[in-house]
């Protein structure tokens, strides 16, 4: 059975995902996909646009709780969350916690100056992704010479998504 982790580079969304199945010893394969070109190989697989997205032989699974969830239910082993009901709660809550008041805001600031700054992003987005993602995220950045209507609303559209004013 071949497993498969869609994600970004520099996702720490993905990078969980990356950790409980290096922690479940499951072997997989990491597909990077570039932002903005994501959104229709994505959107194949899954109802949302986001990443990370495990696909294996039974399912395709969205979402870096989700993919705790469905590995532990795939092998027992190693088990990413406790089995105790009280425990198991606080666990999630916790989860839950961290991505919302630490995982989105960390990401926000980023993005914040990220997007103005092509030297940083684009070597980010671009490690181990194909060839053409350089032209395909310099083209989206702010001061490019060839930014484009296209590129500036997959700039608008990643402000907005991360909720950056
Ligand atoms: N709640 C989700 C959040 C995933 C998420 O926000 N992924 C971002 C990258 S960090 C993404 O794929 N954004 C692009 C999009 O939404 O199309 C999870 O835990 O996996």
């Amino acid at each position: 059975m071949t497993t498969r982790l869609y994600t970004f580079t520099i996702s720490h969304f993905a990078e969980k995902a990356r950790w409980a199945l290096d922690y479940k010893r499951i072997h997989y394969q990491e597909n990077r996909l570039v932002p903005g070109s994501h959104i229709p190989i994505v959107k194949r697989m899954a109802p949302a646009t986001f990443v990370p997205v495990l696909r294996d032989d039974r399912r395709v699974i969205q979402g870096s709780s989700a993919i705790i969830d469905y590995l532990d239910a795939r092998t027992t082993e190693r088990p990413l969350t406790p089995a105790d009901p009280s425990e198991r709660q606080r666990a999630i809550e916790l989860e839950r916690w961290l991505d919302r008041e630490l995982g989105e805001p960390v990401r926000r600031v980023f993005y914040f100056h990220a997007l103005n700054d092509p030297d940083l992003l684009i070597p980010l987005f671009n490690q181990g992704g194909p060839w053409w993602a350089v032209c395909f995220v310099a083209s989206a950045s702010a001061r490019s010479p060839i930014a484009c209507a296209r590129c500036t609303r997959l700039r608008s559209r990643m402000r907005r998504s991360i909720r950056i004013a």
